[in-house]
């Protein structure tokens, strides 16, 4: 395999899609030795079919706001690969989503979602919609305008998509509300669903606890107890609040959220009611996290800010893409830092994954970490598609054991000579070889 080729092929063919071209070279770069140990990969083309998306949809959103105007949007599903199962990732609605956006996100979806041991296979969407400041109404009738293109292409064995940034319980809710309503059926097709209707308990959870479980797996592997440690988060949605909630319930103390507009540090550490706040801050619909320090005056807020700053023990970017770099990477090092894991999807730049690797630093990558979420949402189709919902023990108990096997899987092809476990290599190996077997037994197709 020639990486530079397949990249720059690549490049010639979608120009500027920087983020999807840095998730195939994280993969690429990681696979290499496995794929030239096995000529059948080579022969069947598996790399240059699998950067290819099976297909996009692009569409037309257009909408009326509370004031009457019209407002156009753009909407998209990448179905990205189905060799495991029905395409299956979440839709994120957020200013700054682009087709490289998408791309990048079901080309990872797919390898998580290999690594969850469950039938999906990885698809992505979303808009360039924001919601920030929108009304409920302007939020319903957005959803049911984007519902009303896309409804033909999903199905509960087709594609099933969820949440993700921007997208909650809320507008799941008006997503599959409208697609009742055109499909005439009732079968689940979504997952993050309110739980009177269809959804799964712990789902709201399971991004953050699963991540935590992962964590405490890695600190595990090296005998480091998770009691007693600082941990930086950023972010203050669903994801970090889940971390935080599990964090702290593991006996560490987490003293960093953040948002778009800075951080919070709060030595006291984010707990008890404080995390429950963190939910009201969210419903606010403003996407600021300043008004925490005016809340809870033992805290201070950083303006314009990002957490890696602060001395931690563990670092978990749990907000956004490339949203911590190699000067944070630098910083967070030479403040002692023991481990750093990205919730969110690549939540580290290349230079800071790459620099992380070099110092051995104990790291996880994303679509391992992160995997509890769409994990849960598998067992939510599991749930439908029985007719049955499971109690928060029973989902809980089937999060914690597929973080483990995640974690096992990793450990497997991620271990280098001198011992240190590089889990971006075990987790892009480990989620390779299952779409590769399952494309060459499938045929070309
Ligand atoms: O990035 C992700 O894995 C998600 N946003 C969740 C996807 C899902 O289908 O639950």
């Amino acid at each position: 395999m020639n990486i530079n080729n397949i990249l720059s092929a690549l490049e010639a063919k979608h120009p500027g899609e920087n983020e999807f071209l840095q998730a195939v070279k994280e993969v690429l770069v990681s696979i290499e030795d496995v794929y030239n140990q096995h000529p059948e990969f080579e022969k069947n083309r598996i790399i240059e079919r699998l950067v290819e998306p099976d297909r996009i949809f692009t569409f037309r959103v257009a909408w009326v706001d509370d004031k009457g105007d019209i407002q156009v949007n753009l909407g998209y599903r990448v179905q990205f690969n189905n060799a495991i199962g029905p395409y299956k990732g979440g839709l994120r609605f957020h200013a700054s989503v682009n087709l490289s956006t998408l791309k990048f996100l079901g080309f990872e979806q797919t390898f998580k979602n290999a690594l969850t041991t469950l039938p999906m296979g990885g698809g992505k969407g979303g808009s360039d919609f924001s919601p920030r400041g929108k009304s409920n109404a302007e939020i319903m009738r957005f959803c049911q305008a984007f519902m009303l293109e896309l409804w033909r292409n999903i199905g509960p064995d087709t594609d099933v998509p969820a949440g993700d940034i921007g997208v909650g319980t809320r507008e799941i809710g008006y997503l599959y509300g409208m697609y009742k309503k055109l499909a005439r059926e009732n079968t689940g097709t979504f997952t993050g669903k309110g739980l009177e209707y269809g959804g799964s308990l712990v789902r709201p959870e399971a991004t953050g606890f699963g991540a935590l479980y992962f964590v405490n797996e890695m600190l595990k592997a090296k005998n480091i107890d998770f009691n007693g440690k600082t941990v930086a988060i950023s972010g203050f949605g669903n994801v970090a609040w889940g971390a935080v909630k599990k964090a702290t319930e593991l006996g560490a103390k987490v003293i960093t959220i953040s948002g778009p507009d800075g951080y919070i540090f709060d030595p006291e550490g984010v707990s008890g009611e404080k995390i429950e706040y963190m939910l009201e801050l969210r419903n606010s619909g403003d996407d600021i996290v300043a008004p925490y320090a005016e809340k809870y005056p033992n805290s201070t807020f950083y303006p314009g800010k990002k957490p890696w700053e602060q001395k931690v023990d563990i670092a978990l970017p749990c907000a956004i893409q490339n949203e911590l770099n190699l000067q944070d990477a630098e910083a967070l090092l030479a403040n002692g830092v023991t481990c750093v894991a990205e919730v969110s999807n690549m939540g580290c730049t290349a230079e800071a994954v790459d620099f992380f690797i070099e110092k051995k630093v104990l790291f996880a990558p994303g679509k391992a970490v992160n995997a509890g979420g769409v994990a849960t949402s598998g067992l939510e189709m599991s749930q439908n598609a029985m007719h049955i919902q499971w109690t928060a023990e029973e989902v809980d108990q089937k999060l914690h054991q597929i973080m483990k096997n995640i974690h096992t899987q990793s450990l497997k092809y991620g271990k280098d000579n001198d011992g240190y476990i590089n889990y971006v290599k075990g987790a892009n190996v480990a989620g390779f070889m299952k779409v590769a077997r399952a494309m060459i037994a499938q045929g070309v197709v």
